[in-house]
């Protein structure tokens, strides 16, 4: 097939290469080409009268607009993507055949990051599961690793996912609470349905409020299978690792953002890659023997509520993936991208996990209705860059202009064409694997009964800050539940991951802690937990040093007197791969540089730090009740400023002034109530407040301290 022949799906577009459906910079017209000369009134009888039937431009604007919306996505619906490329090691290529994980090979991607629960318009801070879709354009077809950011699923047979979802969205009579697992109906499912109990702990730690798109993990949750030049076949399961490592909001501040910055995670990825922050990540797989169990130490592989701890399995890094280029239209990429676990290039196939099962049929059903039948793979975004010759036919919104009569094979008016690849080992395999036999049943071997020692694992990992966050989180969620037997329920099941967990979660709700007796002998199935490894350092996110790349530092700045070393400073902050946001009482510039927010735009929210350049006086805005609550700051400095520098202090975010900016850090240390900061002792290093000589000091200090992402002390 030529490249010019009107099968060939052409690929999604470049910047160099316009869709050639998109119009741009020329004159308005109709649908049909026409030139309009004016699109602002409707066709009247008479400057007074009715509107006429025939007006053809109104009719098609406005019926084109009444279907403007399309389905949103079942689950994940709200999310937001990126371009970008994946440079392969080729340390795989020994595991497997896939052409994309050949030493060096650069390969086309679109990624989609997304939350679960929340509908298309529901804030990005909520706690939830994020979905991580990669879809790669390899040169053998697509390959779509539709993962998540938390290694465990909810449950173990694609046959409960409707029941799983169902609780967690919001209830059917009212459709509240949106986008929030804090409610009876999810408690009343994992605490009933108690395969859920690992994700659930997952869910009410750190990891489900992250930072950042581009401070996540991402796993394929399943065992897939690889198979080689030789037929030989390995199990392994895939992680994406953040090159920025894992970082997390506070509960405070994600619950904040909710309302001043619903868009928060969508807007972080955008400026960041608009500003030169790439994200990356390196994939890798943890690689296990194909045995005929599928089981490793103890561990089912096809359980998908089970994760292989990476002291038993380590993660082998196999390649980089780096997102470049923002969508141009979030509604014909980031709306329209379908992706599938089934899209697997040869070398890469499913495992008979049967949540993994299940998944294979649901995806592209549920695209054919939300993208209005079954040719969505012609759409830009999921074009393959593969050649395409298959004999799919007709449907709605067929884009292709297929020639010949001979859809069907095998056949001999269309010459035989196309042929099928026989053995040629570059196309796809269905890998011979062994089929575990028996008789037809509704059952799950007694490997899949234990439902609590990993979520004990993952309690025992972490350090006691996380832990204090998961008590919190649990407090919380069961707190807002309405039924007592929903809330004991769950405590009850605390009980089975964990004594101590338990009566901590227990006495925050006013309840008595399951006797530990009865805790100690588990529930059913417990005699099968797979409590291989105590403690895994990998489920833990705290510790470590990791670059700053696209943080962002908020420095505070008196309009009148701005330090002479101020520009010295916002330049030195870029040297650092810091964005600064310079933030005055009022707009317009200082020093030569554009003020990016006023005091009344400016939230600590969207800052990891903050640098005190001066002490900015009252705004014409100031708010006079704000008085009060800020003590020793003269009634002439901004009351607003303090309030940015006690968020901050709150949210164990550094802070660190110099020159003017001492005055109000002082101030803000002197009102203890207010910003938490001792009054008694001068602020200084380690507390994670510094007072720096300069301003380039205090730069360097706060990018320090930064790559700790935060000072928890
Ligand atoms: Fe999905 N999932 N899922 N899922 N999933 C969808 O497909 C489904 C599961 C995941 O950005 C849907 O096109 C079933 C696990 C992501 O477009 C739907 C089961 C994992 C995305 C669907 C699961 C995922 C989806 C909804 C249990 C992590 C967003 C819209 C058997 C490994 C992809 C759509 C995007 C989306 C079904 C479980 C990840 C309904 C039946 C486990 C990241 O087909």
């Amino acid at each position: 097939m030529s490249s010019d022949d009107p099968r060939t799906p052409t690929p999604p577009p470049t910047p160099e290469q316009p869709d050639p459906i998109r119009r741009s910079g020329g004159a308005l017209t109709t649908s049909q080409g026409l030139r309009l000369r004016d699109t602002d009134h409707s066709l009247r009888a008479g400057l007074r009268g009715p509107v006429l039937l025939q007006d053809h431009h109104l009719r098609e604007k406005i019926t084109h607009f009444d279907h403007e919306r399309i389905p949103e996505r079942v689950v994940h619906a709200r999310g937001a993507g990126a371009y970008g490329t994946f440079v392969s090691y080729g340390t795989a290529s020994s595991l497997t055949v896939a052409d994309f994980l050949a030493p060096g090979r650069r390969t086309p991607v679109f990624t989609r990051f997304s939350t679960v629960v929340g509908s298309r318009g529901s804030a990005d801070t909520v706690r939830d599961t994020r979905g991580f879709a990669t879809k790669f354009y390899t040169r053998e077809g697509t390959y779509d690793l539709v993962a998540n950011n938390i290694p465990v699923f909810f449950i173990q047979d694609a046959i409960k996912f409707p029941d799983i979802i169902h609780a967690a969205k919001p209830h059917p009579d009212r459709e509240i609470p949106q986008a929030q697992s804090a409610h009876d109906t999810f408690w009343d499912f994992v605490s009933l349905h108690t395969e859920a109990q690992h994700h659930a702990i997952w869910q009410m730690s750190d990891r489900a409020i992250p930072r950042s798109y581009r401070m996540m993990e991402g796993f394929g949750v399943h065992t897939f299978r690889l198979v080689d030049a030789e037929g030989t076949t390995s199990l392994v399961k895939l992680h994406w690792k953040p090159d920025l490592g894992v970082h997390s909001l506070t509960w405070d501040e994600a619950q904040m953002l909710g309302g001043a910055d619903p868009d928060f995670h969508r807007r972080d990825l955008a400026d960041a890659i608009d500003a030169g922050h790439l994200p990356s990540w390196e994939l890798g797989m943890q690689v296990l023997p194909d045995a005929p169990e599928q089981m490793f130490d103890g561990i089912d592989l096809l359980d998908p509520t089970k994760l292989v701890p990476e002291e038993l399995a380590p993660v082998h890094p196999v390649g980089r993936l780096t997102l470049d280029r923002n969508p141009t239209n979030f509604f014909a990429e980031t709306e329209q991208v379908a992706f599938h676990p089934g899209n697997l290039p040869p070398g890469i196939d499913v495992t008979d996990d049967p949540l993994l099962q299940g998944r294979l049929f649901s995806y592209i059903d549920t695209q054919i209705t939300r993208l209005g039948g079954p040719n969505f793979a012609q759409l830009p975004v999921n074009r393959p860059h593969a050649p395409v010759d298959d004999m799919l036919r007709d449907g709605f919104g067929q884009q292709a202009v297929h020639d010949g009569i001979a859809p069907y094979q095998p056949n001999s008016q269309g010459g035989g064409c196309p042929v099928v690849a026989g053995g040629d080992p570059r196309a796809f395999l269905d890998v011979p694997a062994e089929v575990a036999g028996g008789a037809k049943e509704r059952r799950h071997p007694v490997s899949f009964e234990d439902h609590f020692s990993q979520a004990g694992l993952f309690w025992r990992s972490l350090s006691d800050l996380e832990r204090d966050h998961v008590v919190a989180a649990y407090s919380f969620e069961l707190g807002r539940c309405t039924d007592p037997a929903v809330r004991e329920r769950q405590v009850q099941c605390l009980a089975f991951i964990d004594s101590q967990l338990c009566a901590r979660v227990a006495s925050a709700l006013g309840l008595p802690a399951p006797d530990a007796g009865a805790a100690a002998s588990g529930p059913e199935g417990s005699a099968h937990a797979a409590r291989t490894v105590e403690h895994s350092a990998a489920l833990s996110q705290l510790g470590g040093h990791w670059p700053v790349d696209g943080r962002v530092v908020g420095v505070v700045v008196d309009r009148e007197v701005p330090p002479a070393d101020l520009p010295a400073v916002l330049d030195r902050l870029v040297e650092l791969r810091i964005r600064p946001i310079l933030i005055a009482a009022a707009g317009g510039s200082v020093a030569g540089r554009a003020v990016d927010r006023t005091f009344a735009t400016a939230r600590s929210l969207e800052l990891d730090a903050l640098l005190l350049a001066g002490a900015p006086a009252r705004g014409a805005d100031a708010i006079p009740s704000l008085d009060a609550r800020v003590g020793d700051l003269d009634g002439v400095v901004d009351p607003r400023a303090a309030i940015l520098a006690e968020e901050c202090w709150r949210h164990g975010k550094p802070i660190g002034a110099w020159g003017d900016g001492e005055h109000l850090l002082r101030g803000c240390a002197a009102t203890a109530p207010l910003t938490g900061i001792d009054a008694g002792s001068a602020p200084g290093p380690g507390a994670g407040v510094v007072l720096a000589p300069d301003g380039a000091a205090a730069a360097e200090a706060v990018g320090r301290f930064l790559a700790e992402h935060r000072v928890w002390d």
